[in-house]
């Protein structure tokens, strides 16, 4: 459910980008209340000096009034977990899951191999997602180096307790997957995608997910071998009835604040 509401208080959006090395280390945002600027950046510049990539080197911070009246407010999906044996597997399992959710398996197929090699035309990650065709597999991404970003989007504090408490019992209350889901929530929302599959660029976190309305958020604990640095996201989008314009507005501009959350499942076995 989406609602356009009035959010009673001003909000501020605190943006982090970090660099190392001449290159995009890392990048967060938070919407907080006026009272939650100073720990909320205290935050995200610990997180750059200690991301496991190394010592962010360069960092830039945003602080922005966000209007009140523009916030889009969602729910979070449902989280199911899988347990699988290694990244090919994994894998596997990706591929089932996005041709379920209305993806081609040439389009699926094609993501998969293009997030596994680099899809940055370096062959490094890039910091932003592919747009693919869910039928035709074709990239649409204007920028081809730098992908969409998504911005602009966070938990309520309500629902971020909420979310907390219901991740907690099975280990996964982490930062990765909270962010995650408020993305995967966003992206969900967004005018003609209907799948997205992403796992990290963290060379030591494997774990990565497909989302989609029909299915959820579905976590697969092994997407890629560990100590790999290539990762990213893939979103793929209904090209017949593309507005792209409309498209990359939301995804890069529109605010939007999860305020409430669906149940999240024991993780299981996938065989
Ligand atoms: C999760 O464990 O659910 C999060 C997986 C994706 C993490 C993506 C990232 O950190 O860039």
């Amino acid at each position: 459910m989406l609602v356009f509401e009035p959010m009673n208080e001003v909000i501020y959006s605190v943006r982090m980008h970090a660099e190392r090395a001449g290159a995009h280390l890392c990048g967060a945002e938070r919407l907080v209340a006026a009272g939650r600027i100073e720990e909320t950046t205290a935050a995200l510049v610990r997180r750059a000096l200690e991301h496991p990539r190394g010592r962010a080197e360069a960092l830039r911070l945003a602080v922005d009034p966000i209007d009140p009246a523009a916030v889009l407010r969602g729910v979070l999906p449902e989280v199911r977990t899988f347990q699988v044996p290694n990244f090919s597997a994994g894998r596997e399992l990706a591929a089932r899951l996005l041709h379920q959710a209305g993806v081609s398996p040439a389009a699926g197929a094609f993501a998969l191999q293009t997030l596994a090699r680099g899809a940055a035309p370096d062959g490094r990650s890039m910091r932003g997602a592919m747009l693919i065709g869910a039928l035709s597999g074709r990239r649409l991404e204007p920028d081809g180096a730098r992908g969409v970003r998504v911005t602009r989007m966070d938990l309520s504090p309500r629902a971020e307790a909420r979310l907390q408490a219901a991740l907690a019992p099975y280990g996964l209350d982490r930062i990765q997957v909270r962010e995650a889901l408020v993305l995967a929530a966003k992206v969900m929302a967004a005018p003609g995608v209907i799948a997205e599959l992403c796992w990290s660029d963290d060379p030591d976190y494997t774990t990565g997910y497909v989302a989609a309305p029909a299915l959820g958020y579905v976590r697969i604990t092994e997407l890629k071998p560990r100590d790999d640095e290539r990762g990213g996201r893939a979103f793929f989008v209904k090209e017949e009835q593309l507005d792209m314009a409309a498209l990359l507005a939301f995804l890069e501009g529109q605010v939007f604040v999860a305020d409430a959350v669906s149940a999240v499942h024991p993780p299981r076995e996938w065989c």
